[in-house]
């Protein structure tokens, strides 16, 4: 996809007028917004269970969805935003942090309190939960939880205000999360049909941490609320009234009236701040960093050259820390990273980003959407008791021996007579054909992910657990895209002669147990999913096989929407 003309035009001193049929096109300039005047924010944590007898035990929560106002910036007047919370007063963007046991269920009912009109643009034209004017769809994904189907949030399991619409799927108020995956980086966020886009660009997102102190304690990783933080980066575009800007009009508006093929904002917003400074101790920190952008990879970098020493990746922790200067972060991908300024030499470190929009062949980046963050480091260390071990969590390696099927997933576009795109399929099918995907119970698979756009997207499944083991350039590339399109069946398109290209090896970052990957365009991806606990001898705890499934998508929300989403059902 090519980059589009209205990236530019976010970033141009721009406080003219634009044409616009609903409401006049004013947007802030960001670069007048003065940068690091903001204090990072800790969301609120809410326990995911309580304390009896000093053990901890089951508990039910309750988390509303409110429309309220809420400020970005100092100097931006407020701006009306979808917020998860115990109660609106309390509500947040993005929403509290939920901190769960492993083992320990947290269930919780989530409820709508939005009103009738979206603050965003929708579009009808694309497969879209449509609630007859009961208000606005929603429905909860808890991102990398192991639960049973009818708590993920299937986009068909949708419901509105007070229950008085529910999507197809819909079967239950309450949802269970057992907790039964591994200690880690979770996010909750909005999936519902069509509108995951603009529910999440209007606020429905949050951090979700499992926990398990006997083993973790022992690691003696920065802990404690103060120096083991979530940070949930996104960007968006606003316009002066402090109102969330996205272009209303479609890349080929005379098919899909409104949906664009990518969103991109050039402020960069970190726990519900714009460039937000954080006053840090000059001794170690852990940060669990979410990208919750639609479309924007984050390519991360310290301006003091300070490392980034990986300790969890988005599902598990690590075998042992992985130190780098940068990293690249996928929509939706979690890095879980130890940063020491104690060997800092600056007293200011400022977090930047240079990757190009849309990754990897758009635009680069700007003086604006090139900065994240600036953390302000005290003078004087301080004793830190806290370390980063040489070993950390041990887990059962990929075994593609034991792989019991191999699956192709190739990713398609498609484009209108002018060359724009119009949706993008995955297998060439849209969602609601029938479920192709259905792995046993137990067993591992080999998924070889054949990326035919010029993109990279990253793609999530549900429930499994996924080990990336080779990337391969394919080579004569247009002549297997050719057949692609013909027969869509890649063995008869002889993929083994076209996977001979060079390897790009998986950074060791990322070489752990995840639930997202970024597909590079051109490649095929070979990953091992285990659709079993990674603890040996544990069944799932939940009927696996149930109604409705699961699903696995691209995570660039614009595709997902739109439809780049395929069921799939695990059978015994
Ligand atoms: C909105 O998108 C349309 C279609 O891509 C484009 O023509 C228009 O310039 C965009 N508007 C702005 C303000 O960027
Ligand atoms: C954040 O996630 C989005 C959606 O998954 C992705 O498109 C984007 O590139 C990611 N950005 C960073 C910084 O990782
Ligand atoms: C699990 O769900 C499937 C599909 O709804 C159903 O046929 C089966 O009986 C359920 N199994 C149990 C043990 O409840
Ligand atoms: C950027 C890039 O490598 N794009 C390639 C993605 O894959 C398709 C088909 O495999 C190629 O046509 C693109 O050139
Ligand atoms: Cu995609």
């Amino acid at each position: 996809m090519r980059a589009l003309l209205y990236h530019v035009l976010f970033s141009l001193l721009f406080l003219g007028c634009l044409a616009s049929k609903d409401r006049s096109v004013r947007l802030i300039k960001l670069s007048k917004l003065k940068k690091f005047v903001d204090d990072l924010p800790d969301m609120p944590r809410i326990k995911g269970y309580t304390v009896s007898d000093g053990v901890p035990i089951s508990t039910t929560l309750s988390i509303g969805m409110y429309q309220k106002l809420w400020k970005f910036h100092r100097d931006l007047p407020p701006t009306p935003v979808f917020a998860y919370g115990i109660t609106k007063a309390t509500a947040t963007v993005p929403g509290p942090t939920i901190e769960a046991r492993q083992g320990v269920p947290t269930r919780v009912t989530w409820t709508n309190h939005l009103p009738k009109k979206h603050i965003l643009p929708w579009d009808p034209t694309i497969p879209t939960a449509e609630s007859s004017s009961n208000g606005i769809p929603t429905v909860v994904h808890l991102h990398g939880g192991i639960h049973g189907p009818t708590s993920d949030g299937n986009s068909h399991a949708w419901f509105t205000v007070d229950f008085k619409s529910k999507g197809p799927l819909w079967s239950t108020k309450t949802y269970t999360y057992p907790n039964v995956q591994e200690p880690g980086n979770l996010w909750y966020h909005d999936h519902a049909m069509g509108l995951t886009r603009v529910n999440l660009l209007a606020g429905l997102i949050g951090s979700y941490t499992v926990r398990n102190p006997t083993v973790e304690d022992r690691l003696g990783l920065p802990s404690g609320d103060e120096y083991d933080r979530n940070l949930v980066v996104f960007d968006r575009s606003f316009r002066t009234d402090g109102s969330i800007y996205m272009n209303s009009t479609g890349n080929n508006p005379s098919i899909h009236p409104q949906w664009q093929p990518e969103y991109f904002g050039d402020a960069i917003i970190v726990n519900g701040k714009a460039w937000p400074s954080m006053r840090v101790r000059r001794r170690k920190y852990r940060f669990r960093i979410v990208n919750a952008s639609n479309a924007r990879f984050f390519r991360f970098r310290l301006s003091n050259g300070l490392r980034f020493v990986h300790v969890g990746s988005d599902s598990a922790y690590l075998g042992r820390p992985i130190s780098t200067e940068n990293f690249l972060l996928a929509p939706s991908e979690i890095a879980d990273v130890v940063i020491d300024f104690a060997e800092s030499e600056t007293d200011v470190a400022v977090l930047r980003n240079d990757a190009p929009y849309p990754y990897p062949s758009g635009d680069p980046v700007n003086e604006v959407n090139g900065k994240v963050m600036r953390f302000v480091i005290e003078r004087f260390s301080e004793a830190d008791e806290s370390r980063v071990p040489a070993k950390l969590m041990r887990y059962p390696k990929p075994a593609m021996h034991r792989a019991v099927k191999t699956r192709y997933i190739a990713m398609y576009e498609y484009e209108s007579s002018t060359g724009e795109p119009t949706h993008l399929y995955l297998n060439g099918k849209s969602y609601d054909d029938p479920v192709t995907e259905t792995p046993r119970a137990g067993t591992t698979e080999v998924w070889e992910i054949i990326n035919l756009t010029d993109d990279n997207h990253p793609l999530h499944i549900h429930l499994g657990l996924l080990w990336v083991v080779e990337q391969r350039e394919l080579v004569k590339v247009d002549e297997f895209k050719e057949c692609m399109k013909k027969v869509n069946d890649a063995e008869r398109c002889h993929v083994g002669e076209h996977a001979r290209g060079r390897r790009h090896a998986v950074p060791r970052y990322e070489r752990g147990w995840k639930n997202v990957f970024k597909m590079q365009p051109g490649f095929l991806t070979r990953v091992v999913v285990r659709f079993a606990l990674l603890r040996p001898g544990f069944g799932y705890p939940f009927n696996v096989t149930g109604e409705p499934g699961y699903v696995y998508h691209c995570h660039i929300l614009d595709h997902e929407d739109n439809v780049m989403m395929r069921p799939l059902k695990l059978v015994l």
